[in-house]
Parts: structure tokens; sequence; C-alpha cells
């Protein structure tokens, strides 16, 4: 599965079966689970998270991520479901029920976690350390009281890849719930960062574009490109796929982003600029993408 084949066959894809799809973000990469299938999805789906996943709608719709905390025997296995800041403990249990030990490079990281809130106002891309036992740790951030939601994405040696999913919380009075207003701009750390897309159905792009005191930014390499996204739908925080595009050197940074459904995203993109990794947040409505028969086609393109 190199990157070349995998990007010419999510090609393939997207024309077969996103002709008029939308664009929206994902993930600049590590969530690349185009291995998962409607029927992996409505078989796998059980988990202890009571996430609100609908297996109808998921055998109707391309293929998203982060909504199954077990998926083809592998598991996502934290040790506290309560945090609150401070160290997260897990380990992925694999097919045989003990922890997976060994692991494949994506995007230069062994394992992603991604914490955000269930109301996508909150959230953390961070890089856990494993030891030989397959216990991973990290620290969090500190975070508000409320809903969370912490996704693995890591390819175990010789496996598929996965993103897996599991509930969590932060405990004490939780804050009134913000609604989530789109917007294309934001503001982090003295730079401006534009999203801008063409959510008409009929492409699957995005592109970031960090600018300071009005001047276009090189953004340094990070995670193995020049910027990472991830892309969390409203409802479930299911956790699309994004793969980054090949863009002009310095310029903006671009994404071919899977929208599964209509709906509201929130959209994340880390950049390092001057050795410090920032996040931008956006929000962004997509249309349905087009309805071309997906059920037959699907698993052969997308192999
Ligand atoms: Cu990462």
């Amino acid at each position: 599965m190199n990157a070349g084949a995998k990007l010419g066959a999510y090609g393939l894809l997207l024309a077969a079966v996103l002709g008029a799809g939308a664009a929206v973000g994902a993930i600049a990469g590590p969530i690349d689970i185009g291995e998962s299938t409607p029927h992996d999805a409505a078989d796998g789906g059980h988990g202890a998270d009571g996430s609100e996943r609908d297996d109808v709608a998921a055998a109707d719709e391309l293929p998203a991520a982060g909504l199954l905390v077990s998926q083809d025997g592998y598991t996502f296995r934290p040790e506290e479901r309560t945090v609150g800041g401070g160290e997260l403990a897990f380990t992925i249990t694999g097919p045989d029920g003990s922890p997976v030990r060994s692991y494949d490079v994506l995007h230069d990281r062994e394992l992603h976690l991604i914490v955000a809130s269930r109301d996508l106002q909150q959230y953390q891309h961070v890089h856990p350390e494993g030891d030989e036992h397959g216990r991973w740790t990290v620290d969090l951030d500190e975070m508000p009281a409320g809903a969370y939601r912490a996704f693995a994405d890591f390819q175990a040696s010789g496996a598929d890849q996965y993103t897996l999913g599991v509930d969590l919380s932060v405990p004490g009075p939780t804050p009134e719930l913000v609604p989530l207003a789109p917007r294309s701009t934001d503001s982090v750390g003295g730079f401006d960062v534009t999203l801008d897309h063409d959510l008409d159905g009929t492409s699957t792009e995005v592109t970031v574009t960090v600018r300071r005191d009005g001047e276009v930014v090189t953004t340094e390499p990070y995670l193995g490109a020049a910027g990472h996204l991830v892309a969390l739908r409203d409802g479930d925080l299911a956790y699309l796929h994004v793969h980054p595009l090949d863009a002009e050197p310095g310029g903006p940074v671009q994404f071919a982003v899977e929208v599964p459904s209509a709906g509201r995203y929130a959209l994340f993109f880390d950049f390092k600029v001057d050795g410090a990794v920032r996040t931008a947040r956006f929000v962004v409505d997509a249309p349905a993408p087009a309805t071309v028969a997906r059920h037959g086609d699907r698993d052969d393109s997308d192999h």
C-alpha cells in the first residue's frame, strides 16, 4: 500500500463514487481507512462507548472512521474513561486479545491520538509513547468538563489501518453548549488561517492558507506533510478520511476530504511554523455527495 497507489485508488474511488462529491476535511492522511467497508462497520459497531452510530446510514454512506471502539479484532482500551487532563494510558488489543506491540509508522508516527469534545469546541492531537508491553501513555492538556471522544489512528504491523474511537468524560459542571457556527477563518498565535472549499457537491478539495501580517507563510513539515487536517462530523463525531494533495511548495496546503453525508463538519488544521505546532479550527456545511451506486463498486475500487 504505497502512498501513490493509495492516492490513485482514492482518485478512482472519488471519480466513481463522488462524481459530484463535496469537499470537506478529514485527516491529512492518518485517517485512511479505505479498507473499512459497510460490512465491517455494521458488524463491528457494538462498542462499549455508546456512540450514536447509525447502521443503516453507514451502509449507504462513504466510509467514516472513529465510530467503533472495536473493529476486526482490534480494540481501543483506555485504562480510565474519566479524564481531566494529565496522563491518559491505553492499549490497543489485537485479534488474539493481547496488546499490540508492533506498529507501522503512518505520517511519521506509530499512533496518533485525537481528543475532541462532543461539541467540537475542544481538540487535541497528540502522540503517545508506547512501551514494550504495548501500553501507550500521553499527557493531555487540561480540558473543560464535558463529553469527549478519543480517536486512536494506527496500523498494527501486517494489518490494515484503523481509527478507533472511545467516549471519555471530564467531570465537573459542564459549560453551556455552544452551537457550532460555520467559520472559514481562524486566528491563532498571530496567524490568520483561511479555509477555501467548493462545497457545491462537485469537489472534494479544501485549501488552507496561513498568513502572518497579510503574507502567506510557508509552513514547516509536520507529520510528513505541510500540515495535518482532521475533520469530524457534527452529531456523531465521525472521523472523515482526509488525504494531503500535492500543492505548490510554500503555498496554500491542499487536502481531499471524503464527506460521507450532508451536514456540518469541524475541521482542525495542525500546522507548524517556527518550530511550534498550532491548530486552526473551521466549521463548514457540506451538501450530500452525489449519489452513485456505491454498494457494488466500492469494494473493488477501494483496494
Ligand atoms: Cu498525529
